[in-house]
């Protein structure tokens, strides 16, 4: 019985050595090399060609190797059959960690100091919030929100979130649906941003969106702050937000296009911090292993954890 890998942007060989490691009585193929079609009973995806993935008989299930499963129904051949996401606790602290340094990032005006030590300049002023006085707004409210929206709380900070159905958590104010989100806007300072790609969330990071968030506050205005995915941003709308002064500053760890454009103004915007898709990466160790615990539950008879609602598309 073999595992397909089919990735692309992706060298496939850690993955390959990590589930021949967690499966030794698997066969283990890759798009680069010939192999049977009817032998594939499961595929492991990240971006994958379009079209790779049909004709495979025997497929019971695609595993995307990340939690996010845009990519996966990117391809218009999808065949119809289960689609599992990774949910990973290694992942989701990673997550976190980005969030909440980014947050404090902003909150202590790293960019400013740097730029002081840079010309020796020793200077202070009152302007010193603390976490206590900012509104974090998160938009989504799944395994990777409430995480974050949690670890912000116990520093302090003030905590609301947004998700699709109405959640109640410890500590965090919670509003869902159309008018929910505008309430959300309206008293936020930094938003928060881990929502999946999908038809309904497509470009809500528009200028519209950025236009409601709370003007002037504690830190001078607004920030966002996210790692969900780029189709999720208007990166036009972005830049002219921080050019107007609608937006103070921004933590981007994905984009509309990647690798970002060279010539994208995100570069070298001064209120502006990139990272190049990383927030949380994708260990093949710990996530062939979470493949494995799947694969060997199926065949035992037990059903795959974490299959997503393709209606919803996430
Ligand atoms: P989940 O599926 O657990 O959570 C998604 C959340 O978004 C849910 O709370 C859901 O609401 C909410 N949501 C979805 N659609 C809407 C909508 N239309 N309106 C309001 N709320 C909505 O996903 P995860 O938390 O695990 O991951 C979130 C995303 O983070 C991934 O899809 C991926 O794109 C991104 N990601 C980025 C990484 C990086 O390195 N940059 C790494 C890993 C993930 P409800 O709870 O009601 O269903
Ligand atoms: C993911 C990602 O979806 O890394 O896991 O973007």
């Amino acid at each position: 019985m073999s595992v397909l890998i089919a990735v692309s942007g992706w060298d496939p060989t850690p993955w390959r050595r990590q589930l021949e490691t967690h499966l030794p009585s698997h066969s283990i193929a890759t798009l680069e090399e010939p192999f049977d079609r009817a032998s594939i009973r499961y595929a492991v995806a990240w971006r994958h060609p379009a079209g790779a993935l049909k004709s495979l008989p025997n497929l019971r299930v695609i595993f995307s190797l990340g939690a996010g499963v845009d990519h996966v129904f990117a391809d218009p051949a999808l065949p119809d059959k289960p689609i599992a996401r990774i949910v990973d606790p290694d992942l989701t602290e990673r997550m976190s960690e980005w969030v909440v340094m980014h947050a404090l990032v902003h909150l202590r005006q790293l960019r400013r100091y740097e730029r002081q030590q840079r010309g020796r300049v020793w200077t202070d002023d009152d302007n010193q919030p603390k976490a206590g006085d900012i509104q974090i707004g998160v938009l989504g409210l799944g395994v990777l929100g409430r995480d974050a929206a949690a670890k912000l709380k116990t520093l302090g900070f003030k905590v609301a979130g947004w998700s699709a159905s109405p959640k109640s958590l410890p500590g965090v104010d919670c509003y869902s649906a159309a008018d929910g989100l505008k309430r959300l806007l309206k008293q936020t300072d930094m938003l928060v941003v881990l929502l999946p790609l999908t038809e309904a969330t497509r470009g809500i990071l528009n200028a519209s969106l950025l236009a409601q968030l709370r003007q002037g506050g504690p830190l001078g205005g607004p920030i966002l702050i996210n790692a969900g995915r780029g189709g999720l941003q208007v990166e036009a709308d972005i830049v002219a937000a921080l050019d107007s002064g609608a937006l103070k500053g921004a933590s981007l760890d994905v984009f509309e296009r990647e690798p970002l454009p060279e010539d994208s103004r995100l570069w070298a915007h001064p209120a502006v911090y990139v990272s190049p898709h990383n927030a949380a990466v994708s260990s093949p160790q710990a996530i062939a292993a979470l493949v494995a615990r799947q694969i060997e539950a199926d065949e035992r008879g037990r059903p795959f954890d974490h299959v997503v609602d393709r209606r919803r598309g996430y």
